[in-house]
C-alpha cells in the first residue's frame, strides 16, 4: 500500500526559535499515525539537526531537506550535498520545486541528476512537477507534466522509480490562495499515474505516492486527500501554523 504523506514545506520562513516552537506544538498535539501515513517537515538547511531531534521517537514523523546539490562533493561553495544530508540521517529531499525551477533555473536535466544522487544515497526524492497558468490556459498541462516526468524520472529502473515521491503543484495555485479543484487535482494525478503505468506498468505506478501542492489548507485538505489518486499534500503557507498543519496531517487517508 502506497504511503499517504503530509509534507510541510517551510520554504525560507521562520527563525530557528520559531521553527523549534512550531515543531514542539505540532508534536505536542499527540497525533498517532498509522503505518501507511507519514508526516514530513521540509525545513531550511540550518534547522535540519534541530528538527531531526524534535521528531525523534515520533512514529512516522520525519525531516526533509528542501533542496540538494546535483554534485557529489568538492569546490561548490554554498552547496549542500546529499552525502551531508545522509550523514545527518535525513531521509527525504524536495527536488525541483517550481520556485527552484523558476528562480534558480533548475532544468529537468539537473533535476534528473539530483534524483539520481538522492537515490544513490538512500534519500527519497520528493520530485515536484506542475504547469504554469499559461500552459493550463492552453490546455497543454498533461503534455507539459508528462515531459517533466519523462526528462527527470524515466531513466530510472522500476525499482528506483518506486522510491520516488511525486508532488504535483500547479504553479497557478502556489501561495495564491487558488487551490486546484478536487476534480482538477484528481484528473492530473490520474494522468500522472497513467503516464507512470505506461512506462513501468500498473503495479509500479500504483506504489508511487503522488502528493498535491498549491494552497492546501486546513479546510480543503480532507476533500483533496480523499481523491483516489491524491496521496497527501506538500503544504507551504498552512504548514507554518501549528493548528492548521495538525488538521492537515489528520486529514490523511
Ligand atoms: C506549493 C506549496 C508548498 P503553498 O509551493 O510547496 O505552497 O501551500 O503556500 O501554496
Amino acid at each position: 500500500m502506497r504511503k499517504q504523506i503530509a509534507a510541510a514545506n517551510w520554504k525560507m520562513n521562520l527563525t530557528y526559535d520559531q521553527g523549534e516552537a512550531l515543531l514542539k506544538e505540532i508534536i505536542g498535539a499527540g497525533i498517532q499515525l498509522s503505518s501507511n501515513q507519514q508526516a514530513l517537515f521540509a525545513v531550511p538547511f540550518p534547522y535540519l539537526a534541530m528538527a531531526k531531534a524534535a521528531v525523534k521517537g515520533q512514529t512516522n514523523f520525519d525531516i526533509a531537506a528542501q533542496n540538494c546539490s546535483n554534485k557529489k562533493s568538492g569546490a561548490y561553495t554554498g552547496e549542500v550535498s546529499v552525502e551531508m544530508l545522509q550523514s545527518m540521517g535525513i531521509g527525504y529531499c524536495v527536488i525541483g520545486h517550481s520556485e527552484r525551477r523558476e528562480y534558480f533555473m533548475e532544468s529537468n536535466k539537473v533535476l534528473a541528476e539530483k534524483v539520481n544522487i538522492c537515490l544513490e544515497n538512500n534519500i527519497t526524492p520528493i520530485f515536484c512537477c506542475g504547469e504554469a497558468l499559461q500552459v493550463r490556459e492552453e490546455s497543454a498541462q498533461n503534455a507539459f507534466v508528462q515531459q517533466q516526468l519523462e526528462e527527470s524520472l524515466f531513466h530510472l529502473t522500476p525499482d528506483q522509480v518506486q522510491k520516488v515521491v511525486i508532488a504535483y503543484e500547479p504553479i497557478w495555485a502556489i501561495g495564491t490562495g487558488k487551490t486546484a479543484s478536487t476534480e482538477q487535482a484528481q484528473e492530473m494525478h490520474a494522468h500522472i499515474r497513467q503516464v507512470l503505468a505506461g512506462k513501468y506498468g500498473e503495479a509500479v505506478a500504483g506504489n508511487i505516492s503522488i502528493l498535491y501542492g498549491g494552497s492546501v489548507k486546513a479546510n480543503n485538505a480532507a476533500e483533496l486527500f480523499a481523491c483516489p489518486d491524491v496521496d497527501g499534500g506538500l503544504v507551504g503557507g498552512a504548514s507554518l501554523l501549528a493548528q492548521d498543519f495538525v488538521q492537515i496531517i489528520k486529514a490523511l487517508k
